[in-house]
């Protein structure tokens, strides 16, 4: 009898704990002042390849029915891409996004108003998109997701575009997952960073906006990091007036910033997200004349050229120095015996590199190249000193005896090398000249880096180190 009771009114709780699951989501609907719709999309086919993606904008499509879809439409706060497809560090890019004949983003000069969402940091890259610039996200920490969110300017009554697509072009480097695509009527507090100019000119500074959304209703002070201050230098803080759409800062290339470093701007306040904001350090930006061409050469193509230069030099230098050898040892040649010329040419072909290499990086380290500059090591090490100093050393010495055995050969006409089978064998005439002139060559290619690591390891450690 009494077993009969508690199991009555087991059931009578059971029953209102049902009831209660069921009234409570209603409840919580009623109280947020918006929903989401979610649509599962991804991931692209391919790696590292530019995939088109067309999402219908029906309740169908976010798996939701007509009511709750046609609610979220009519109220939009933002719309976010997924850019992340992958658990470790990932990247996503996009282009070309539209939606339906109103909102359209190409990307081509700029962010265009885009903020990355989630755990992403966002940074324009000037080319390589489908056309022209594009968007892309990074993954800074670990845990959320990473977006790409729509402009705060295009919230509102989205009811019109039901039944048309978004539409937008997307490559990521890890499509190990799909990724979605989210619509959310939700009131969405967020910091948007953009930069004007969107690259940081070397040695320039870009003027940062950052805009609250909603709007700030009374003095709102926005905290800022830079995550590499060697890179790019910004205020600490910036306080945005109430009332005001955003707030300015400048952000300068730290002066010994290289050509290509980049530092993630975040830019946070209470109760509005983080801001993220990768931003980059380009080229001179010199109107016109030297400065700029010199500029807009990637290092690589410098140093290529440097060094193209050199290898001139000293081939005119062999050059001049065969035909002195011919003319002096035309008489001599017959019985000489195998002693080469002197070693005058080679101390002074040494001479003339060290003077090129020293003095060339001697110009870039105190700024007479524009666009060029040797960064003084952070901290100096005399492990470093000794390994790259010592290395220098070592290719120096390896390449004068190298440059001294060649023109020896060029001189003498003669050479002995060690065939496969470690017979040594004389060569004479044309072929030892030429092996001589081979065997000069590299013994020119190893001097230069020799001196090249031994001026870098000057200017970079060991004045440093002596306090300079
Ligand atoms: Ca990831
Ligand atoms: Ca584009």
């Amino acid at each position: 009898m009494k077993a009969k009771i508690i199991l009555k009114r087991f059931m009578f709780f059971m029953l209102a704990l049902s009831l209660l699951t069921l009234i409570l989501p209603e409840v919580s609907f009623a109280q947020s002042n918006g929903a989401t719709v979610i649509n599962s999309y991804g991931p692209p086919t391919a790696a590292n390849t530019w995939e088109k993606f067309t999402i219908p904008l029906t309740a169908a499509t976010f798996n939701v029915d007509d009511v709750t879809f046609q609610q979220v439409m009519a109220n939009v706060q933002q719309l976010r891409i997924g850019t992340e497809f992958h658990n470790g560090y990932d990247i996503g890019v996009v282009d070309s996004i539209s939606i339906g004949t109103r909102f359209s983003s190409d990307f081509n000069s700029g962010l265009e108003g885009w903020s990355a969402s989630g755990d992403g940091t966002m940074e324009w890259i000037p080319s390589g998109g489908v056309s022209g610039g594009h968007l892309q996200v990074s993954d800074w920490a670990s845990g959320d997701w990473h977006y790409a969110a729509t402009p705060p300017e295009w919230s509102g009554n989205w009811s019109d575009l039901i039944g048309s697509s978004l539409v937008f072009y997307l490559k990521t480097d890890q499509p190990s997952y799909a990724s979605m695509i989210e619509i959310t009527s939700e009131g969405s507090n967020r910091l948007v960073l953009s930069a004007d100019p969107s690259i940081v000119p070397l040695q320039g500074s870009s003027n940062v906006s950052v805009s609250p959304s909603p709007a700030a209703t009374q003095d709102m002070a926005v905290s800022l990091t830079s995550s590499d201050t060697n890179c790019i230098t910004i205020p600490s803080s910036v306080t945005i007036g109430s009332g005001q759409p955003s707030g300015q800062f400048i952000a300068s290339a730290a002066s010994g910033a290289q050509t290509d470093c980049s530092s993630v701007i975040t830019a946070s306040a209470s109760n509005y997200s983080e801001g993220r904001l990768t931003l980059r350090v380009g080229y001179d930006s010199g109107q016109g004349g030297l400065v700029s061409t010199i500029g807009q050469f990637p290092d690589i193509v410098f140093y290529a050229l440097a060094c193209l230069g050199l290898i001139l030099v000293g081939g005119v230098l062999l050059g001049a120095g065969i035909f002195i050898s011919r003319r002096r040892n035309r008489l001599r040649m017959r019985n000489t015996a195998f002693r080469g010329g002197s070693c005058l040419l080679t101390l002074v072909v040494i001479g003339v590199l060290a003077g090129l290499v020293i003095g060339g990086v001697s110009l870039i380290a105190f700024g007479f190249i524009p666009g060029q500059n040797i960064q003084p090591a952070s901290a100096v090490s005399i492990n470093e000193i000794l390994k790259t100093g010592g290395g220098g050393l070592l290719l120096t010495l390896l390449g004068a005896f190298l440059l001294n055995g060649g023109i020896k050969a060029i001189f003498s006409r003669r050479t002995i090398i060690e065939d496969d089978w470690g017979r040594l064998r004389e060569k004479r005439g044309c072929s030892a000249i030429l092996s001589g002139i081979a065997q000069a060559f590299f013994g020119v290619l190893l001097l230069v880096a020799g001196l090249g690591m031994i001026a870098l390891t000057l200017y970079k450690q060991v004045l440093p180190w002596l306090g300079f």
